[in-house]
């Protein structure tokens, strides 16, 4: 009885009680206790519900590589230290209740996806103490009613510019997890390459995929079909949907490559940049491809793309087969030639029951409302963003300004996109969108969240993939997650530079905002 007292008292003197309790995103709701849990190599995790047995597994494995502490599973219901538990009561997608008590820490939700995040936040929170050397790791008492802004955090990496392979997305997945994103926008094909294994046309990865941009490289780089059901399943686990994309009518070059029959017309500057609206069959390739695509994703989401093709339709309107289209369809320019495209490769798209995604420049078209997400991205056009609203689309918010991640983020760095000195930096990052939008506009329920873009024309490793994506990425999930009154741009930076062991420890090559030796 003594010696308890006396370990007790030992283990409180290394509890350390953290200034703030380090947890990117923001909490909805943070209270703080007095008492500690703590947590070592005999703490049971348990569930009342075995659906959520493989988040318990999954937790213990990140503890344990974090930390090296062995959760002991319980797999015999309630009453285990920690507890997960299910509730019937009914609640958004993704909100939590996070309560570590001296005795006890329940995690509660109504859906799977809350159970999850509330497990990460715990996480977070496990990562930024230290365990003692016996391996007790102390955490303070506190309570956390957690829901999310957004039910779309997103981030979209290019892989036809430059292909980085499954290791790096798995790795990529993981982060998101880390910071409660939830949609991972895989941009497979451009002008630069083909990135995914289609059995109808494989020239396309066989001969798209060979790189034509600064990667001299001759060996085709793409996802097979067995690489994209593991990096989904992988992503499934994680409570991240994986949506494709296929761009078209523009930015086609790789698969132009691998197939000129269907290619629309060249002009100097831009040589088989489109697809050819002219040729009837051109329609059905596309169709066999897009219906491939949507049977690899369970999204039932396929983002077409549909952006600057006006690079393109110069060579439209010089091709006579096309002219002629034109005429016999009445056509009075290539724009409407381009919206009568889209509109027929949407349509395959909602003939499979999936979603329609396409960047800004569809919102001029006729895409049905109901069955369509545009990307407003053009921040220089607000008028698109209005106007998407008022067609009643449901809109993603990933402006050039501040949510292109291959923009500079800082003054004095070289690597990114430097388009006359603009900066997108970690803090605009994280103060989007509250003082960009209108809040009339934020108000709409047609906005359904954030995304940022990872373009990489100029990203030519893992090591500048990393630099560009850490930090912002944390506030990305801050500014998607936290409602505009928990934000606090001051706590975001502290909790910033608590993070960055977790970067260290991780081995990621980021850039540090408050060291300026970084570069
Ligand atoms: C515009 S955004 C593009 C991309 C480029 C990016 C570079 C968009 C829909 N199209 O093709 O990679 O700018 O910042």
């Amino acid at each position: 009885m003594k010696f308890k007292l006396l370990a007790a008292l030992l283990l409180f003197s290394v509890c350390v009680k953290a200034q703030n309790l380090n947890i990117i995103p923001q909490p909805q709701s943070v209270s703080r206790g007095v008492g500690q849990f703590y947590l070592n190599n005999r703490t049971t995790i348990g569930t009342n519900d075995t659906t959520l047995l493989a988040l318990v597994t999954y937790f213990q494995k990140e503890v344990y590589k974090a930390k090296g502490i062995a959760l002991v599973q319980n797999s015999t219901g309630s009453g285990s230290l920690i507890d997960l538990v299910l509730t019937s009561s009914s609640s958004i997608t993704g909100a939590y209740t996070l309560n570590i008590a001296a005795e006890h820490i329940t995690v509660s939700a109504s859906n799977k996806e809350g159970i999850f995040y509330g497990l990460i936040s715990l996480l977070q929170l496990i990562k930024d103490q230290q365990a003692d050397n016996d391996n007790n790791l102390c955490l303070q008492d506190c309570r956390i009613a957690d829901a999310p802004r957004y039910q779309w955090r997103g981030l979209m990496l290019d892989e036809s510019r430059h292909f980085f392979g499954k290791q790096k997305v798995k790795q990529l997945l993981d982060w998101m997890a880390y910071y409660k994103l939830n949609k991972f926008h895989w941009h497979l094909t451009d002008v630069q390459g083909w990135r995914i294994e289609i059995k109808k046309y494989p020239k396309l990865a066989t001969i798209g995929g060979i790189g034509n941009y600064s990667d001299t490289s001759v060996e085709a780089k793409y996802y097979t079909q067995d690489d994209i059901h593991d990096i989904v399943a992988y992503a499934v686990q994680r409570f991240i949907t994986v949506i494709p994309e296929i761009d078209m009518p523009g930015h086609a070059t790789a698969a132009n490559k691998a197939y000129p029959e269907f290619s629309g017309g060249s002009v100097a500057g831009y040589p088989n940049f489109t697809f050819n609206p002219a040729n009837e069959k051109t329609y059905q390739y596309l169709a066999d491809i897009i219906k491939e695509t949507n049977s690899l994703f369970p999204a039932h989401m396929i983002h077409l793309g549909g952006d600057e093709v006006a690079y393109g339709v110069k060579a439209w309107s010089l091709d006579t087969a096309i002219a002629r289209m034109m005429q016999k369809k009445n056509f009075d320019g290539v724009n409407q030639l381009e919206q009568y495209f889209f509109k027929r490769m949407a349509d395959t798209v909602t003939s499979l029951n999936s979603k329609i995604l396409a960047w800004d420049e569809a919102t001029g078209g006729n895409l049905p409302p109901d069955k369509t997400i545009i990307f407003w991205w053009r921040q220089n056009l607000p008028g698109q963003l209005h106007l998407a609203l008022q067609k009643n689309y449901q809109v993603v918010l990933c402006p050039r300004l501040p949510l292109y991640f291959d923009f500079l983020q800082d003054t004095g760095l070289v690597a990114g996109r430097n388009w006359n000195g603009v900066l997108n930096r970690v803090t605009d990052v994280y103060n989007f969108p509250d003082r960009q939008v209108s809040a009339e506009e934020l108000n709409s329920k047609l906005i359904v969240g954030i995304q940022a873009n990872l373009w990489t024309e100029r990203i030519e490793s893992e090591k500048r993939l990393d630099f560009m994506l850490f930090p912002r990425i944390a506030g990305l999930a801050e500014a998607a997650w936290t409602s505009a009154e928990q934000k606090n741009e001051l706590a975001f930076t502290d909790k910033l530079k608590a993070d960055f062991k977790n970067y260290d420890a991780a081995g990621i090559y980021y850039y540090n905002p408050f060291d300026p030796s970084f570069h």
